[in-house]
């Protein structure tokens, strides 16, 4: 194991509190809809652009806007979340995760990011985070989201190191198939019947040391 490759938002820190936060009022102010609270977890680790398009054909109105007023909207519920995540401390990393970075740095192992969220670098610096890491891949740079690769290929390739010499840590189903088509070891932090394509699940990111990274590496 060379590098890390670490989703965001369920690994780092809870931001799909927030994310549903503002997208629930989007739908209520503009679309006039609720949405039910399973849209929390489906849209962890779905773009902004996917999440708006996922919400709008629940809405119904799929059809009903065009591309610009739904980029309006999406830029919208992006004020709203920004709102919430300025307030992020470092309090709110979540368990574990200063102590695992500790440890990858300590061994040598290059840490790179590979969130969909645009909002990866000023949440890292929120969180006092941003220097820990050696790269952050940029979502606009990718062509396709996640289930697709990309995003951990660019990930990969910005810290220099093969996907295959890499392990990568996330919370989403779509995050977790990810990993796997680009060719890197999966940990997935959750459920193991939600994350069964993961090498290794744990339970919560308190469970997350640099043994349990290797032990996944060495099934491979
Ligand atoms: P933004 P991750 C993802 O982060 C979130 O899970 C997802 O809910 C969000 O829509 C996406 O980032 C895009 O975020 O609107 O900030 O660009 O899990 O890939 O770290
Ligand atoms: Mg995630």
């Amino acid at each position: 194991m060379q590098g890390v490759l670490f989703d965001l938002d369920g690994v780092i820190t809870d931001t799909a509190k927030f994310h549903f936060k503002a997208w629930s009022r989007l739908a209520q102010e503009k679309l006039a809809v609720t949405l039910p609270a399973s849209f929390e977890s489906d849209l962890k680790g779905i773009s902004r652009i996917d999440s708006m398009n996922r919400i709008l054909k629940f809405a119904g109105l799929e059809t009903k806007y065009s591309a610009e007023e739904v980029n309006t909207m999406a830029q919208f519920k992006n004020e709203l979340y920004l709102n919430e995540i300025s307030k992020l401390t470092q309090k709110d990393i979540l368990p574990g995760i200063e102590n695992l970075l500790d440890q990858l740095a300590a061994n040598k192992i290059k840490l790179s990011v590979a969130s969909a969220s645009k909002n990866a670098p000023f949440i890292l610096e929120k969180l006092g985070l941003k220097n820990q890491f050696d790269a952050i891949a940029d979502p606009a740079k990718v062509a396709h989201g996640k289930p697709a690769p990309d995003i951990f290929l660019e990930a990969a390739r910005k810290i220099a190191v093969e996907p295959s010499q890499c392990v990568g840590i996330e919370d989403a189903k779509a995050g977790v198939e990810a990993i796997k088509a680009a060719g890197a070891i999966a940990v997935g932090v959750g459920s193991s019947t939600d994350l069964n394509e993961a090498d290794t699940v744990v339970a919560n990111t308190g469970e997350l040391t640099y043994s349990i990274l290797e032990q996944a590496f060495g099934k491979k």
